[in-house]
């Protein structure tokens, strides 16, 4: 099968290490393409962000059903588009805040969050609420670092991540953290085997959900809310 793994934002070194951990974890037999707009901001952060990276996401997925994708995993923790993403695709389409809150939730009874900065949080506390998870997410925290130090970190990023990580599992006591953020996927084994707690990486449990959706003959429902959009 061919899974479309889309990076909201248009730093090419971020999809391409977002396509690396989603292909590492994918099956056998299951293609990854990663892609990005070119014309949606560099990092995602805020809803002035989200709203600017929608349109050449839109198109990304559009892309991919022509390519004959099978599914699609929207790779920015905002989940920004989904709803529309899925009204225009034909496979599944997941966000990454979504599947990793649900994977949280079926190996642990409570969750933490840990995204770059402060700004993303209350969009984060919304999402929880969105999908029913507020009870089970003890707290979104942030790490206070922009999403594109990620990308051109000498340590410094890195290191304050994993404070924060290391903080969430002491004082919220959660059973485990998810990553906030797709430019993070690359720290989750490292993570893992610093706080012995499970670590969580949206992009990698999205691939897998993915997966499992389409190996079950499973497409977005095309009656209601997510029916194609109407001719005007
Ligand atoms: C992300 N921004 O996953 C986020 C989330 C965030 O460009 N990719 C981005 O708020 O840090």
């Amino acid at each position: 099968m061919r899974i479309y793994v889309i990076n909201s934002n248009s730093t090419a070194s971020m999809t391409e290490k977002i396509g690396a951990c989603a292909a590492k974890y994918a099956s056998a037999g299951t293609e990854i393409v990663a892609a990005n707009p070119d014309d949606s901001p560099a990092s995602i952060e805020g809803y002035y962000d989200e709203a600017m990276s929608v349109p050449g996401l839109l198109r990304e997925v559009q892309k991919g059903d022509a390519d004959g994708a099978d599914g699609y995993v929207i790779a920015c923790f905002d989940d920004a588009g989904l709803g529309a993403c899925r009204e225009v695709a034909r496979g599944p389409v997941l966000g990454i805040c979504e599947a990793s809150m649900h994977a949280a939730s079926m190996i642990a009874t409570s969750f933490s969050v840990v995204t770059t900065l402060p700004r993303s949080v209350p969009i984060i506390e919304d999402l929880a609420m969105q999908y029913g998870m507020e009870r089970k997410c003890r707290r979104v925290r942030a790490a206070d670092i922009p999403v594109l130090a990620l990308e051109s970190d000498s340590g410094n990023a890195r290191k304050k991540v994993q404070g924060e990580v290391l903080r969430a599992v002491e004082e919220d006591r959660c059973e485990a953290v998810i990553l906030g953020c797709a430019g993070m996927a690359d720290l989750t084994e490292w993570l893992t085997d610093e706080t012995g707690v499970p670590v969580i990486d949206g992009v990698v449990a999205a691939v897998k959900m993915v997966e499992a959706l389409v190996g079950a003959g499973l497409k977005t429902s095309k009656v209601g809310a997510y029916a194609l959009p109407r001719d005007k």
